[in-house]
């Protein structure tokens, strides 16, 4: 009797189809409302794997920009209350939303959390998405850019498999830049990559924890909360 020697299959790849498409349809609907509700604030949506520093950023440029800019965010996790409650620490205006287990945030989860938060004079609000490379980067927010943060210890080989993410946003940050020393981590091969998949893809190195990089970064959101406010006003005009 013919038997196989292995029930494994064999090496290759299947190209699935996505049947989420429908469901998308629906979310950016949502996203279109909310755009045109925060047409006063620049809104960037905060995108990376779990621990590439998203918070952290997130405190430090609470701390720069305080005599400079009125920021929120609004921060999803599966579980716990632990992002919102670091960034409340250093008195920034952070509302937790706990996504119940879901690997993403979506457009109906930022419209429900708009009520509960107060955006009077608000410059720039941030949403920090789960941490997750590929989910986030399929739903819309309502966002004006995306930002995706890249850490160093992740590997420089990252954006050409999740290459939506990369796609899709504005700006890459590599942070934790501190540990290059330590690290086969080629920042000129990550942005070769990205900029392969997004040419126009703008990139900043930064380390949160000893700065390098921050000031660029500070001057790029400056730039983009400007820019938003004129395009707001002409809004108002017409
Ligand atoms: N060496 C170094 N460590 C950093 C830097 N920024 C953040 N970290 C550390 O990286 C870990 C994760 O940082 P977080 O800011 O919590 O990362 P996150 O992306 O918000 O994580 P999730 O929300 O869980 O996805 C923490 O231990 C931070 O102290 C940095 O610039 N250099
Ligand atoms: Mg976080």
């Amino acid at each position: 009797m013919n038997t196989p020697k292995s029930n494994r299959a064999p090496v290759g790849s299947v190209q699935c189809e996505n049947t989420t498409l429908n469901l998308l349809k629906a979310n950016d609907f949502v996203a279109k409302v909310i755009r045109e509700r925060l047409q006063d604030m620049l809104v960037i949506n905060i995108c990376s794997a779990p621990g590439s520093g998203k918070t952290t950023l997130m405190q430090e440029t609470g701390k720069l920009l305080k005599n400079k800019l009125n920021m929120a965010v609004l921060v999803g996790d599966p579980e716990t209350e632990r992002d919102a409650i670091r960034m409340k620490e250093v008195g920034i205006n952070a509302l937790q939303i706990v996504t119940g287990g879901m690997c993403h945030i979506e457009a109906q989860m930022i419209l429900q959390a708009l009520d509960h938060i107060n955006l009077e004079d608000v410059d720039v609000l941030f949403i920090e998405n789960v941490g997750n490379l590929v989910c986030p980067a399929a739903f819309d927010l309502g966002e004006d850019f995306r930002v995706t943060v890249i850490s160093v210890t992740e590997g420089d080989d990252k954006p050409k498999k999740y290459p939506r993410m990369f796609l899709t946003s504005e700006l890459m940050l590599v942070s934790k830049s501190d540990l290059l020393p330590y690290l086969p981590f080629s920042v000129e091969a990550v942005t070769q990559d990205a900029r392969d998949i997004n040419a126009g893809l703008e990139v900043i190195t930064i380390s949160s924890l000893k700065g390098e990089g921050l000031e660029q970064w500070c001057d790029w959101l400056m730039k983009k909360v400007k820019e938003k406010k004129e395009k707001s006003l002409v809004h108002a005009e017409v």
